[in-house]
């Protein structure tokens, strides 16, 4: 496949005025039938290209009634169908296609699951339903007629109202769907199906009525409240933060089992995986809860960021995705904890997006090519992308921000545009320049940061010295220029408290009073640069890059007393967690070195007095602490060392947490039995950070439970009184972390309980899949075969395939077994889903973070998946990887 260029953007030079489409459901085929008003926006006849996937049955061509012979009037390939010469005025163009979407398990483009119609058209996926101009500079106005047999699709779906519904002949019925918003082919949905809703108002505070529905399979109805709760505070909050509103009479969710992706906003018919819809206390973690407030959120706010204004091409794809991740972080932050909301957001750039951005697939923000655009639905252009709009946020101000976001709306309201556009409307509403922020949108890899300090006890002065390290990245030969880096600072004074800012002077030698914060923005924006902190007092433990103002890889020696110092005092809780994830980084460092010469490991006992104080600091949230017990991730430390051996910092990182357990055995005892409360379960601030400490605490002790009969017993009266699912896989998890007949008994009875529910089996595969019991390959084999796997239901594969790969232990097995399990599956699924097998390749796209041997094996692996012709979407990923 070839790549295709940003700087090739051409505008398509028809524009549409309206698309009326006739869906005909069928068992054996669907027809389409599409017919469009268009015309030429030069004024002159220019061949037309469509896009059209080589699935489609072409049935009819037709100009203004006139039908097209192909040859003579068009020419039709694998990919794409070529008007040669359309009228060169206004005219009707018609096409009748025919398609199978029963048999279509790519589930892009129109499908079946569990008998239901339903469509996913993001990003390429309307061309496998009829030949269409399928970008998203293309915009119109549907309308969508859906006929099928009313026994088996009682519920007719499309977005927009519904204008007219009815009987026909044969046991058939229809519904005429209108959406008055113009819009591009990927915000297009059908779904037909046998639903129930869950219906509700929300009234906005212009006054419209918006009836709310949840359409789910009966037997999920009881599941659908949480995510109704969520949908309707996030239409408040849209309102109070953002002043948006919505804009029509109806918004429907539909829950789909089998969905590549998590969810997709579809204008005013959005579709959900139902792992991120349905939720019960019995069968749903408070994980669960607030993945589901957070993605229902997500969903619902792209009707502004992506909807009213979306993209000109894929390559602007941050432009909605790293707007809206910001968006529902930050509703998120209001719903729940702000500290630990953020922490959870930066593990997730740390331990995932740092290793995409130093390996063979890092692009920027906004890539500058693709082979698939698939592949780039990516944790930079969402999260990374989320990241550069929190720092537009961090250098503006929030009133400086919203004043940006107003003029971006009345700027491009109705309009597909690109990701300069939001950076022009950022700058011109606050009459600013933001000079070289612009390069976090074309420039890939993580900057490094570094830092060192000198305190000048004469002149009472601070000083920061800083330099930034943009890495090579694969995308970009050329030499890569300084970015504007917000470094958020604090200087903590030896009482503890932060220390008043009054001025600050660059190695520019501008001087910028401060005005007495304690909390200050540096502008770094060379390669080099000093900032003199001056009327500094004492000598102060700096808190730099405080609330992770920028994503960048901070390196700044601070020793061990300076980090328990922040540990214990820092004002800013996300660089308090921090300081207590360094002091253990170094820890695990220290002591990798002396387990690979071969030496015996000692805990560090201050090291486990520091998180003992935080683990009992009652002035603090608990769920903080528990994210403050939260070692770094083996993904997230691998990333740090060259040459990783991911077995052996998997074996250090456990005798740490072993270490830790033991120590603090008594009161993690006592956090236990303090937070083990009966009742009915909550999906509240305070039931949540309960279960939060209550459940850190029995995941410690389950690493005592083999040489300790008390906590062992304590395991199992906890899984067996277990009243809700959080509290029943925290138990099962700590069981299952030793092998034996406790563990075997545990899965077996948690089997036999949930076998009916597909969700809680997703849980139950995903545990036993990621398990560090060595040998565990031979269970991975047998749970393909098991009744609870489907290789077709994508969200089966990310437990089981995905959960595997997060095992240092097994899949990382020195004799490549488990990278040899891997690909044999990727071979399987890439006949039948290219864009899940395409997700399953990217663990051995970082092949180059390990040590020689590993990396063989996993290239060897490459290699063979090349060998087999994959599809276009694993052929990107293994191409570019090797
Ligand atoms: N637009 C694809 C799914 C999502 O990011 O919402
Ligand atoms: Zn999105």
């Amino acid at each position: 496949p070839a790549a295709i260029y940003l700087k090739d953007y051409q505008e398509y030079p028809y524009s549409i005025a309206d698309l009326t489409m006739t869906f005909d459901l069928g068992e054996e085929k669907t027809t389409v039938h599409s017919v469009c008003r268009m015309s030429s926006k030069s004024g002159s006849s220019v061949p037309m290209m469509l896009n059209g996937d080589a699935s489609l049955e072409l049935k009819g061509l037709y100009v203004d009634g006139k039908p097209l012979v192909e040859g003579v009037d068009y020419d039709l390939s694998e990919k794409e169908l070529l008007i040669k010469s359309p009228p060169s005025g206004d005219f009707v163009l018609g096409c009748i296609t025919d398609i199978e979407p029963q048999n279509n398990t790519s589930l892009n483009g129109l499908y079946k699951s569990d008998g239901n119609f339903c469509s996913q058209c993001e990003a390429e996926g309307f061309r496998c339903i009829t030949y269409y101009p399928d970008r998203p500079d293309v915009m119109t106005k549907f309308t969508v007629k859906i006929v099928g047999d009313k026994e088996k699709y009682p519920v007719l779906l499309s977005n927009g109202n519904l204008v007219a519904e009815g009987d026909l002949e044969g046991g058939k019925h229809y519904a005429v769907w209108v959406d008055p918003w113009k819009k591009p082919a990927y915000l297009f949905a059908l779904v037909a199906g046998q639903y129930v809703a869950l219906e509700d108002k929300f009234t906005t505070k212009s006054g419209r009525v918006v009836d709310l529905r949840i359409y789910t399979a009966a037997h999920n109805s009881h599941k659908t409240q949480h995510a109704m709760d969520s949908l309707k505070h996030a239409m408040k909050w849209d309102e109070d933060r953002f002043r948006l509103e919505y804009d029509l009479d109806l918004f429907n969710i539909v829950a789909a089992d089998d969905f590549n992706m998590g969810a997709m906003e579809n204008k005013s018919l959005n579709v959900f995986n139902s792992r991120l819809v349905l939720a019960s206390p019995e069968t749903a973690t408070d994980f669960d809860y607030n993945r589901i407030e957070g993605v229902i959120g997500h969903e619902y706010f792209h009707n502004w960021t992506g909807n009213r204004v979306t993209c000109r091409d894929w390559f602007q794809l941050s432009l909605k995705e790293g707007l809206t991740v910001f968006r529902d972080q930050e509703f998120s932050s209001f719903m729940n904890s702000a500290p630990v909301k953020r922490i959870d957001d930066v593990m997730i750039v740390r331990s995932r997006q740092f290793a995409e951005d130093a390996g063979p697939m890092a692009h920027p923000v906004r890539p500058a090519s693709y082979m698939k655009i698939d592949n780039f639905y990516t944790l930079t252009v969402y999260d990374k992308g989320a990241e550069v709009i929190r720092m537009y946020h961090t250098l503006l101000g929030e009133e400086g921000f919203q004043k940006g976001i107003d003029l971006y709306f009345e700027r491009h309201d109705g309009q597909a545009v690109t990701t300069d556009d939001f950076y022009k409307a950022m700058e011109d509403a606050n009459n600013t320049s933001l000079g070289s922020f612009k390069l976090w949108y074309s420039q890939a890899g993580t900057p490094t940061l570094k830092v060192t300090t000198e305190y000048n006890e004469g002149d009472k002065t601070f000083t920061l010295n800083c330099s930034q390290e943009l890495p090579v990245t694969p995308d970009m030969t050329q030499e890569k220029k300084p970015q504007l880096i917000p470094i958020k600072i604090g200087l903590v004074s030896p009482d503890g408290k932060d220390l008043v800012l009054t001025s600050v002077q660059d190695s520019t030698g501008s001087e910028t009073s401060i005005g007495n914060a304690t909390t200050y923005v540096l502008k770094m924006t060379e390669m080099s640069q000093s900032f003199t902190f001056k009327n500094v007092p004492v000598k102060p433990t700096p808190s730099v890059l405080r609330n992770f103002s920028a994503p960048v890889k901070l390196e700044m020696e601070q020793s061990s007393e300076e980090l328990k110092f922040l540990l214990s005092n820092d004002s800013d809780e996300f660089n308090k967690w921090e300081a207590g994830q360094r002091l253990i980084t170094n820890l695990i460092f220290d002591l990798l070195k002396s387990h690979q010469s071969g030496q015996e490991l000692q805990m560090d006992n201050s090291v486990t007095e520091a998180f003992g104080q935080v683990l009992t600091d009652d002035s603090l949230d608990k769920e903080f602490r528990a994210y403050a017990m939260e070692l770094p991730s083996t993904e997230e430390l691998a990333d740090k060392i060259p040459k990783a051996n991911p077995v052996d910092i998997h074996k250090v990182r456990n005798f740490v947490l072993k270490s830790l357990a033991a120590g603090l055995k008594d009161k993690f005892l006592q956090i236990y039995n303090a937070n083990n409360v009966k009742g009915a379960y909550k999906p509240d601030r305070e039931g949540k950070s309960r279960r939060s400490i209550r459940n850190c605490a029995l995941s410690y002790l389950g690493k005592l439970a083999d040489s300790d009969a008390e906590i062992k017993a304590l395991l199992n009266t906890s899984f067996k009184e277990a009243s809700n699912m959080t509290d029943q896989m925290a138990a099962l998890g700590a069981i299952c972390g030793n092998a034996g007949e406790d563990r075997e008994n545990a899965l077996k009875s948690f089997y036999t309980q949930w076998s009916n529910e597909p969700l809680v089996m997703l849980k139950w595969l995903g545990l036993q899949a990621g398990s560090n019991i060595e040998g565990n390959l031979k269970v991975m084999k047998e749970l393909l075969e098991h009744p609870a796997f489907d290789i077709k239901n994508p969200n089966k594969v990310y437990s089981l395939v995905g959960g595997f790969t997060r095992s240092a232990v097994n899949f990382h097995a020195a004799d490549g077994s488990g990278y040899e399990f891997l690909a044999d599956l990727v071979i399987k699924l890439d006949k039948l889903n290219p864009q899940v097998a395409a997700r399953m390749v990217g663990p051995f796209t970082k092949y180059k973070k390990y040590d020689d041997a590993r990396q063989a094996l996993m290239k060897a692996q490459l290699e063979r998946i090349l060998a087999t012709k994959p599809c276009e979407n694993v052929y990107e990923i293994v191409f570019k990887s090797l």
